[in-house]
């Protein structure tokens, strides 16, 4: 057990913690609201916040009548794509869209707009928190992207949850982040 101290150049990323993705959403991730009050225990101890989000075209490509892989989630304009309505987002300086173009994918909201790298850079973050949802697919994702951007990342594991397709998926994306350089850390490791 070890503690890590909250420091003024760490921000926390809120990742896809939206309606379609928690129990009664369109793909709901089992669990999923769980991460609600961790993250907002966490977010007031963070200088800089970010909130990001799916924000798909009604025909994008990941849907199944498209030959994708999942049912209709985070519509752009539709209530599934809101955030949970209890998470703490005063303390959110940049929202992140991302998957926006009816052929493109993406998990990795170092992809998205605005550019999530360059807003911390500017205010001069060194290292990244994550949690939301779901944890192999879109914070394994932009756990690394945040990695490859040079930024240090601590992975909060309980402020996430996993859809597991296949069971140990979640895990095995936990083990994927560790292995590219994060930190596996309990919200409880965290101090402000
Ligand atoms: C996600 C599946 C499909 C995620 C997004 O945010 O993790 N998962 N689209
Ligand atoms: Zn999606």
């Amino acid at each position: 057990m070890t503690t890590i101290r909250i420091e003024p150049t760490d921000a926390l990323i809120l990742v896809d913690v939206q309606v379609d993705f928690c129990p009664g959403g369109a793909l709901a991730v089992p669990e999923g609201d769980q991460v609600v009050p961790v993250l907002n225990r966490l977010s007031p101890h963070f200088a800089t916040v970010a909130a990001t989000s799916d924000q798909h075209p009604a025909n994008h490509c990941s849907f199944v009548a498209q030959g994708g892989l999942w049912p209709p989630h985070c519509v752009v304009g539709s209530p599934g794509a809101d955030p949970h309505p209890d998470l703490d987002l005063s303390r959110v300086g940049v929202f992140i869209r991302k998957a926006f173009l009816p052929e493109v994918e993406s998990f990795n909201n170092f992809a998205g707009e605005p550019d999530l790298a360059a807003y911390l850079r500017e205010r001069g973050v060194r290292r990244i928190f994550v949690g939301g949802l779901a944890t192999e697919y879109c914070v394994l994702n932009t756990v690394l992207g945040g990695l490859e951007q040079g930024f240090a990342a601590v992975a909060v594991t309980d402020a996430m949850r996993a859809v597991d397709v296949q069971p140990g998926d979640g895990d095995r994306a936990l083990e994927q982040m560790r292995a590219a350089g994060a930190v596996l850390a309990d919200s409880s490791e965290i101090v402000g």
